[in-house]
């Protein structure tokens, strides 16, 4: 736990389902008549979600990946500090859609850059803060890229190749497996009512609800 609130991520590669389950995981929370607030990275408070649109907007330039990964950094550092922390102060649950787990993925597996230098700046901007849960919605490429591609156009990152998204699924994976106490894999190409049955299972034992 952080503090005395608890720090909920959901994760996942493209199509995934996250929006899809992020509304779901909301309704369990209000049933259960625990506190939170739902947000987004990158994203979150004003400055960051301008941050989120200079990242997602397709640009004729080539972003640098270290260009990307500052500003992913930049916009986390501001969530944080005006969103993340005071709710985990106030003891809220705070569920967020994507977070340094993301930049591993991406960053470090997808644009291959030294995962060092995240861990570096993971350290300098959260200090100890990592979440308490991260629901890692994993699903194959082929699935993913199908269910993506029903939304319309694609940004930034949607228009990678499939070399890329393996590299971020088995970043994804990799640090599920170095991390098991803070992930629980959800096999997200099932149907929605079965993704829906484990993510509710998981969270109701780690918010220890009883009666679910
Ligand atoms: N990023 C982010 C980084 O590079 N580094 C970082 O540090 C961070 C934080 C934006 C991008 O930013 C990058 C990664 C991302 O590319 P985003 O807005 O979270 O992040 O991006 P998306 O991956 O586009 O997230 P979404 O939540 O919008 O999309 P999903 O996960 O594809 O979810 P959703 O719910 O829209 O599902 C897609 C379709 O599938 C269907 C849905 O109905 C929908 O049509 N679907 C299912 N169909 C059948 N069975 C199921 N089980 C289904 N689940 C969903």
């Amino acid at each position: 736990m952080n503090s005395q609130g608890c720090f909920i991520t959901v994760e996942g590669g493209e199509g995934a389902g996250k929006t899809t389950n992020m509304t779901f995981i909301k309704q369990c929370l209000d049933n259960w008549e625990v506190p939170y607030i739902h947000t987004r990275e990158p994203g979150g408070t004003e400055l960051a979600e301008q941050i989120r649109e200079l990242l997602l907007n397709k640009r004729d330039e080539k972003v640098a990946p270290t260009a990307e990964l500052l500003l992913v950094f930049a916009a986390r550092a501001q969530h944080l500090a005006e969103v993340i922390i005071p709710a985990l102060q106030q003891g809220k649950v705070v569920l967020c859609d994507r977070f340094t787990d993301a930049t591993y993925a991406y960053q470090g597996g997808g644009r291959q850059l030294d995962v060092s230098l995240i861990q570096d700046l993971e350290q300098r901007v959260q200090g100890t803060l990592r979440p308490d849960l991260t629901l890692l919605l994993d699903v194959s490429i082929e699935t993913g890229m199908a269910r993506a591609g029903q939304r319309g156009e694609l940004d930034r990152f949607e228009q990678e190749n499939i070399a890329f998204f393996n590299r971020v699924r088995e970043a994804y994976l990799a640090r599920a497996a170095e991390y098991p106490q803070q992930f629980a894999i959800i096999d997200a190409g099932k149907s929605l009512n079965e993704v829906q049955k484990q993510i509710k299972s998981v969270l109701a034992k780690r918010l220890n609800i009883s009666n679910e």
